[in-house]
């Protein structure tokens, strides 16, 4: 394994937020990103959070990947501290099934950009494959790789439904 800072950390509010989190990761992999995970609470562990974000591009970081659920503060705070492109994940809750996380991390307001996606695992898909857009800006083999994920998307869909065991 490199030693280099990866080109993304994934953050996560809660080790219970990583089920979710973990597509994220998974759709990383799949493309051949390097990443790395860490929990960080911007309630429960805020010096954390601040040392993290704030130096999160002298680290080498290029994009960060912000999860949490609930009141849903790490993916702005995270913003807040830094210049690198923030992607949120409302994690779903239990309570309000994710409209509270949803909300907390989208109506940021105007100055400091979260680029927010779904709520759960179709967003954290997503805000992997965004990272890795905005990677492949400077990455042509990523680029290609990129490329070749869709294509295999597109040809797994069938043209017809068909019936499925009961
Ligand atoms: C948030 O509170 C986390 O992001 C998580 O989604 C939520 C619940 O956390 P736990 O009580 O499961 O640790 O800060």
């Amino acid at each position: 394994m490199s030693t280099e800072t990866p080109p993304v950390a994934i953050i996560m509010g809660s080790q219970s937020d990583w089920e979710t989190m973990k597509n994220a990761a998974d759709t990383l992999d799949a493309l051949d990103v390097e990443y790395e995970a860490r929990i960080i609470s911007a309630h429960r562990t805020p010096e954390r959070m601040f040392s993290f974000a704030s130096g999160a591009r002298d680290e080498g970081f290029k994009v960060i990947i912000a999860g949490a659920g609930g009141a849903a503060h790490l993916p702005g705070m995270t913003a807040s501290l830094t210049p690198l492109p923030v992607f949120g994940v409302p994690v779903q809750s239990k309570t309000m099934s994710g409209q509270d996380s949803l909300y907390s991390i989208v109506q940021m307001p105007a100055g400091i950009p979260v680029g927010t996606l779904a709520i759960g695992r179709a967003g954290a898909i997503n805000a992997a494959l965004l990272a890795a857009a905005v990677l492949a800006l400077s990455d042509e083999d990523l680029a290609d790789r990129l490329d070749e994920y869709r294509a295999r998307q597109t040809a797994a869909i069938a043209e017809y439904p068909m019936d499925t065991p009961q």
